[in-house]
């Protein structure tokens, strides 16, 4: 086994058994290519079990993670149907290490988009969203290299209603509320300043690893606030001014 499929194995293990490992870049070095590099063989070892690709999420889109990393770039993840959660759908919290939840904006796809491609041009609707985050690190703690190469610490995701794109996307309230208490207030600002970004990114970012974005993937634009732990009984929503809400509850 290469180094790349043995460390891809590692983190498939620790996701599938629910328990944490420790970093990759405690034993090898690993830059971002690298990283990326691991990802591919980590999803490649869900699509040869039958998973399909629906889309790709964005990471560190916020400031403030950014800063919390020491980067600059945001970074990317592959989305698998398997961890599409129906809206108001139940996450078995046993089944992840430590998860984690964050409120998102998703976009749909109309069309294939290349670098420069119009926005508005290459995607059909727009959608408040939760994303499922559980890093496969001990502690939650990780390098840029290491998160990059656990698949961004995605873990599922819902998404809300559909609905069309809105004139303005760049500066949404946003809230995120566990059993209906806000716990999380922010804005769609927050996501490299206008969600938009994003887009670009993703099509920038994946299309640069040979990933083409198909009509009716899914991107998940970021997070417009902290990530809070999902602790089990527990109702999660996410709501985004003007696109309505997306919910999941803990088992
Ligand atoms: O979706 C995200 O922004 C998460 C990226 C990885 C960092 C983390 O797990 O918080
Ligand atoms: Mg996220």
């Amino acid at each position: 086994m290469t180094d790349t499929a043995a460390l891809a194995a590692r983190l498939d293990t620790a996701a599938r058994e629910a328990a944490a490992t420790t970093q990759l870049t405690a034993d090898v070095a690993l830059a971002a290519p690298g990283a990326y590099a691991v990802q591919r063989a980590l999803v490649a070892r869900r699509l040869a079990r039958g998973e399909r690709m629906v889309g790709v999420k964005m990471g560190l889109t916020s400031r403030a993670k950014m800063a919390q990393m020491g980067v600059d770039e945001v970074i990317w993840g592959r989305l698998t149907d398997a961890m599409w959660i129906p809206d108001g759908g139940a996450v078995d919290t046993a089944a992840h290490i430590h998860p984690r939840v964050e409120p998102e904006v998703a976009f749909l796809l109309d069309r294939t988009p290349v670098v420069g491609d119009d926005f508005a041009a290459c995607v059909r609707a727009v959608a408040p969203a939760l994303e499922l985050i559980d890093s496969r690190y001990a502690d939650f703690r990780f390098t840029l290299a290491d998160v990059i190469a656990d698949n961004t610490s995605a873990a599922g995701f819902v998404v809300g209603p559909w609905r069309p794109v809105p004139d303005g996307l760049d500066n949404l309230g946003v809230l995120l509320e566990v059993d209906g208490e806000v716990v999380q207030t922010g804005s769609t600002a927050a996501i490299l300043g206008d969600p938009r970004r994003a887009f670009d990114a993703a099509v920038r970012l994946a299309g640069a690893d040979g990933i083409t974005l198909a009509p009716g993937w899914v991107v998940l634009a970021g997070a417009a606030t902290a990530a809070v732990p999902l602790a089990p009984g527990s109702h999660v929503r996410a709501v985004v001014e003007g696109l309505g809400t997306a919910s999941l509850t803990a088992r």
